[in-house]
């Protein structure tokens, strides 16, 4: 376990280190509890380090010996690594330790996952496995001598040799530890291979458990479509002899980067018709290009220090973005985005965890995987795009491969190359990295004599540490429409860089509609009273469709606030711009699902306290399932037809045409079940041949208060298979009444399946009660105190899991006095937990203030 006293690292005492590694050669000698891993790795002085002081990370390991140019030495060990003499000139280093990693519950360094060893280096797990100087600036090429009794035994970079029980890796590429991987077990491998554009074979493998082979193809395909679009897109080849990929059942987060041998939580990578939904086959599309993009933006340009993690994630979810923008519809991918951004970052963003992009200190980098860095990173990325033009970016990332390949960078480097590739200044634009928090932006507009203006205010609030904000670069995308619907001014980029400011449209004939923030410019919140009329005329005629969705969205958002305000009705107005839009079958059955799709209880609860008011979880909820109500009965008559009309037909596939069938199909019949008792759903789950349908279906049961039946023989019939388990789990957490969320999952921990060691089953339960608005927070404070009870007990096994799920209290000071005190109260008696985490200590600390 981490020691939990505090200790802030900071961005400005960043200093090169004194010691580089010209080769590192590891041999691991596996065995559960006394794995033996021995080290040889050349030093040599940095002529570039301030200091000469020699120091290793290394952490929880038993030491055996350790060596310099063949003299045994006696280094000086700590809980945090150890300091030796060494000689002022290069020389090697030798050590063997012991570890073990069936004990490694935190799933980080060398673990055990179901008899199988697998690690998990990033961000700073190396230093669990030998001594080493751990840190991303510091990159040398890897040879991996594993030696153990499973017949795979896998490492990073291209294999040189393997017998009856041993392998030899070697990759040539230098890399940080954190990029370091091992596998080894008994898998099996669905082979494939790539063609380079230079023309290079590379062999691939996605290596799996005995029994999941059928879980493959999927992922073998977006493997393949990702590496040629880095090819076409970003000109990046691939680099290496052979590309491996395993799938681990516990793992922390969703993939990991390890060059040339991804490891992936199984969820992330394993998927069938039968077992998995479109909603999975799509997600793990994005996550294997993900990861795969990685090799360029991460791996062979990787960051500096852990300050810089944007660099790479930032970056490489953007690419992600764009891959699957090409790959599907670029309209309904910016809306899923836009969505997951306020869902998970905005939040952040504005409650007592807020940090910048590139945050500027730390007490666990764990905790700053978070949305900002990712998401927001990225939202960072498409505006300087948007900014420079596509010419612009392309010749920027050009350079940045020419310039820096081999390196490990910085934010500043990276926005150099985009000032050398275009000639621009940054310097503000830089802000955006060093400034937390949502900017709000305010809009005013004037017409007079064919002069259209309109006036922009920013303001961000202030975070946790920075009160005074500045004018950031705001790339605001604005299109004009007629009257009659004509667009009369196609999309302009305006680029505001004051506090207020004005830009004019000449020659219109009469006052225009503005179209403000089309496909989401800039992740701000556009503060803009808008009459219905002018919502439901965007709704109706914007060309950009991203702000026709967002004019829906809006619609349903203020006629959600007047339910929980004053008790009104659902807007008809909205109700029939909606219908319209259902029947437009010129409008891509994927985006009619997202327009139906309501804002979130937590977001309309964080538009009632940003206008003032205290939300109530429950009247939200109300509001919710009347507005619900409401569309079931207005469209009535359509649902059926629409609903026929999405059958589809012929073998399955997860593809962006089927996928937005079913869904559209599955949320008529959410619509439908809630007036026939769910009669259809019944006859969907009982026909269905694949997982959307499936669980759809058993959704819309669930919440009519029937599917008891469904439930036990879904558990029946997949009760072996831990990734659909992990779906029945949170489904009835998810499904269940507000006032009984709390019970279901209580209930449920109680389930002899419920392995809560396992990252994904414990987030199947409690991550589903921390999603559930009105379920976590609860009146009587019991949703607050179960997590936390959960939370209590996972933190000394997996804090890095605890740690990342302590989030869910992050909005904790928006609600009533009531519910602050249970919430205050749940987040103190996590913090008094003797002996809590590092990880722990910091998310509690923060939410605290
Ligand atoms: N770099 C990986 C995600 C990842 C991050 C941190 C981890 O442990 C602290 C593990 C994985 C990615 O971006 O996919
Ligand atoms: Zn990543």
């Amino acid at each position: 376990m981490k020691d939990a006293a505090p200790q802030t690292i900071h961005l400005k005492d960043y200093a090169p280190p004194a010691y580089l590694v010209d080769e590192v050669q590891l041999t691991f000698r596996l065995a559960p509890t006394a794995t033996r891993v021995l080290s040889r790795i050349r030093f040599r002085p940095n002529p570039e380090a301030p200091s000469r002081d020699f120091f290793l990370h290394g952490e929880a390991l038993t030491p055996i010996r350790a060596a310099i140019d063949g003299q045994e030495v006696r280094p000086e060990i700590t809980e945090a690594g150890l300091t030796c003499a060494v000689p002022d000139a290069p020389f090697t280093w030798e050590a063997e330790v012991e570890i073990s990693p069936r004990t490694n519950t935190a799933l980080e360094g060398l673990y055990m996952s179901r008899g199988m060893y697998c690690t998990q280096c990033e961000a700073e797990g190396f230093r669990k496995i030998t001594w080493y100087p751990d840190r991303p600036d510091v990159m040398a090429p890897f040879t991996v001598r594993i030696e153990g009794d499973a017949p795979v035994l896998l490492s990073n970079g291209n294999p040189v040799g393997m017998g009856e029980g041993w392998a030899e890796w070697h990759d040539p590429w230098p890399k940080p530890a954190y990029l370091f991987a091992l596998v080894a077990g008994d898998l099996v491998a669905r082979r494939d291979s790539f063609v380079t554009r230079s023309g290079r074979t590379v062999d691939l493998a996605l290596w799996v458990r005995p029994g999941d082979e059928g879980k493959c193809a999927w992922g073998m395909e977006a493997l393949k479509a990702s590496m040629r679009w880095d090819e076409d897109r970003y000109g990046r080849e691939y680099d290496l002899d052979v590309f491996n990929i395993v799938a681990v059942d516990d793992f922390n987060m969703g993939a990991m980067e390890n060059k040339g041998l991804n490891i992936f939580n199984s969820a992330a990578v394993l998927a069938s018709p039968e077992t998995a939904t479109d909603a999975n086959f799509e997600r793990i599309e994005s996550i294997i290009a993900h990861e795969y993009f990685h090799n360029w933006t991460g791996n062979r340009i990787t960051c500096r220090d852990w300050f810089q993690l944007c660099l790479k994630e930032g970056l490489t979810v953007f690419r992600d973005q764009e891959f699957t923008s090409d790959l599907r519809s670029a309209a309904v991918k910016r809306i899923e985005d836009v969505r997951m951004l306020r869902a998970r970052q905005f939040p952040e963003d504005q409650g007592p965890l807020a940090h910048p992009v590139r945050p500027e200190s730390y007490q666990e980098i764990n905790n700053f995987y978070t949305a900002t860095v990712y998401e927001k990173g990225a939202e960072v990325i498409g505006m300087l795009k948007r900014l420079v033009g596509d010419e612009g970016y392309a010749k920027a990332l050009d350079l940045y491969f020419a310039r820096h390949d081999g390196q490990a960078c910085t934010i500043e480097d990276w926005l150099t190359v985009f000032e050398d590739a275009t000639g621009r200044d940054l310097s503000q634009f830089g802000l955006w990295y060093s400034q937390a928090g949502t900017p709000r932006v305010s809009v005013e507009e004037a017409f007079e004599n064919g002069t259209y203006t309109l006036t922009f205010e920013q303001r961000t609030p202030p975070t946790p540490g920075q009160e005074e904000k500045k004018p950031l670069v705001i790339p605001i995308a604005v299109g004009l429409l007629s009257p009659n619907g004509d667009e009369v001014v196609p999309t302009r980029v305006l680029e505001m860089t004051q506090a207020r400011q004005s830009f004019t449209f000449e020659g219109l004939a009469s006052k225009p509609v503005p179209s403000i923030l089309r496909d989401f410019s800039a992740p701000v919140v556009l503060e803009r009273e808008v009459p219905r009329a002018e919502r439901a005329f965007l709704m109706a005629h914007d060309t950009d469709p991203f702000n026709r969705w967002e004019a829906a969205r809006s619609l349903a958002r203020e006629s959600l606030i007047a339910t929980i305000r004053e008790g009104a009705a659902p807007d008809a107005d909205w109700l029939d711009g909606l219908a319209a839009m259902l029947r437009d079958d010129t409008l891509d059955p994927a985006f009619r699902a997202q327009v139906l799709a309501l804002p979130t209880q937590s977001e309309l609860a964080q538009v009632l306290a940003d206008r003032g008011h205290t939300p109530d979880p429950d009247a939200i909820h109300g509001a919710v399932e009347g507005l619900r109500d409401a569309m079931a009965r207005h469209l009535a008559d359509l649902a059926p037809h629409l609903y026929e009309s999405m059958r589809v037909t012929g073998p399955y596939a997860p593809d962006a045409e089927q996928s937005g069938k079913r869904a559209l199909g599955n949320a008529m019949l959410a619509l439908i079940s809630r007036r026939d008792d769910g009669a259809l759903a019944a006859r969907q789950y009982a026909e269905a041949d694949n997982m959307t349908l499936a669980l759809a279906a058993l959704s819309c049961l669930l919440r009519v208060g029937r599917g008891s039946a469904e439930l036990a023989a879904f558990h029946e019939r997949w009760k072996d298979d831990r990734l659909v388990m992990d779906k029945w789990f949170a489904l009835q957490v998810m499904e269940a009444k507000p006032e009984s969320a709390a019970e279901t999952a209580a209930r449920l921990t109680e389930h002899p399946a419920f392995d809560w060691k396992n990252p994904n089953r414990f987030r199947a339960v409690l991550g589903a009660l921390a999603g559930h608005h009105a379920g976590f927070h609860r009146a009587d404070g019991a949703g607050y105190a179960l997590l936390a009870d959960w939370l209590i007990r996972l933190d000394p096994v997996n804090p890095q899991t605890a740690a990342r799920m302590m989030t869910a209290f992050q909005t904790w000071r928006r609600y009533d006095a009531g519910r602050q005190a249970h919430a205050k109260a749940a987040l103190e008696r996590i913090a008094a937990k003797p002996g809590l985490s590092r990880d722990g200590a910091e998310m509690v600390g923060r939410m605290l203030g």
